[in-house]
């Protein structure tokens, strides 16, 4: 074995920790000569859970997991690990508004942010728990001493979920289908681009001729499907989610190839206007060696435009809420 990974996850007994932990040491995301080494993090009230997971992970004997440490310390938890995969976060209850779930979820960002700068000197972080612009924005102000740009929020899901739909629209396999951006906020806000996007490397608005679904269903079910998922199954996207999440980690530790890209919440750098400092989705492209950049020159209709300043808008109303927490 040439070296071991060390991957801290929080939230590790909830749903997506369910779905994610056990793909995590197979091999899959970090190759099969790769030892992966689990630091779980979860409230004390939930230690006796993640303590069942834990078992269940020994049960699995898989080879390539080399240690698991279980931790309701958020310092322990981010101590030297490489990759930090920030799921666990603070519901919304009964009668909260965004607003509220924004603010409740702020200690724990800023204590997060704070504690993961115990981490290794390659640390990257992925913040998968709501509202997760503004968490990320938070843990990474929080970060000083860690460059801005490791840290991202998921919009994976997002993405995944706008190739299925217009395979779907054109009946043809997921794999047929390349260039789908997400912008913005991981919310109902967030614009998902059908117009760069390519259908066996033909433009999608070419391939598919009903250009009101483009403009209009396929966005809305993007933006609304987790709400959907929710009506039908009773519990939020787990298994989607942490494929997603695997996804991203996958994409970042890899060089993109050629003319492709993926969707992630990084921070701005103004590219397409967009407010510096913000947490936002662009289109984005890994070296594979830890560093990426956001794709340039891609062509907005004033369709996606207004569009792009309305998830803007929302993602510049939740940092004001919040701008007290960012250091
Ligand atoms: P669960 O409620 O099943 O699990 C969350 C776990 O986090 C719980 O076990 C809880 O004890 C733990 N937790 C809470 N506060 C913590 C803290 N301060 N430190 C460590 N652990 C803590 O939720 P689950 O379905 O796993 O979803 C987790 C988060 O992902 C939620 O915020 C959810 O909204 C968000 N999602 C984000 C998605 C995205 O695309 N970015 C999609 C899926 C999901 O909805």
């Amino acid at each position: 074995m040439s070296k071991t990974v060390k991957v801290a996850v929080t939230g590790a007994a909830g749903q997506i920790g369910y779905s994610l932990l056990f793909r995590l040491v197979t091999g899959e995301i970090f190759g099969p000569e790769t030892k992966v080494a689990l630091h779980l993090l979860e409230i004390t009230p939930a230690m006796p859970a993640l303590q069942g997971v834990v078992m269940e992970l020994d049960d699995c004997a898989f080879p390539l997991l080399d240690y698991v440490l279980m931790t309701d310390d958020p310092a322990q938890a981010f101590d030297g690990v490489n990759w930090a995969l920030l799921v666990g976060a603070r519901p919304r209850s009964k009668g909260m508004e965004r607003g509220d779930l924004i603010r409740a979820n702020g200690p724990i960002f800023t204590t997060q942010g704070n504690a993961l700068q115990r981490a290794a000197s390659d640390i990257r972080v992925l913040v998968v728990g709501n509202p997760a612009n503004t968490n990320a924005l938070i843990a990474m102000h929080n970060a000083p001493d860690i460059p801005n740009e490791r840290f991202a929020a998921m919009t994976r899901l997002d993405e995944n979920r706008a190739y299925a739909q217009l395979a779907q629209k054109a009946g043809v396999p997921v794999t047929a289908v390349s260039n789908v951006a997400i912008w913005g906020n991981h919310s109902a806000t967030q614009y998902p681009d059908a117009e760069n996007a390519r259908i066996n490397g033909q433009p999608a608005m070419e391939v598919i001729s009903d250009h009101d679904w483009l403009r209009g269903d396929f966005i809305k079910t993007v933006q609304q499907r987790g709400a959907k998922i929710i009506e039908a199954r009773g519990l939020s996207s787990a298994a989607s989610a942490a494929s997603a999440a695997l996804d991203h980690v996958k994409s970042m530790e890899n060089r993109t190839p050629d003319g492709h890209w993926f969707s992630a919440g990084v921070p701005s750098d103004g590219s397409y206007g967009i407010a510096p400092g913000l947490i936002f989705s662009y289109p984005i492209r890994s070296d594979g060696a830890g560093g990426y950049e956001i794709v340039q020159g891609l062509p907005l209709s004033d369709f996606a435009r207004e569009k792009i300043a309305l998830t803007e808008n929302e993602l510049q109303d939740e940092r004001a809420t919040v701008a007290d927490l960012l250091t």
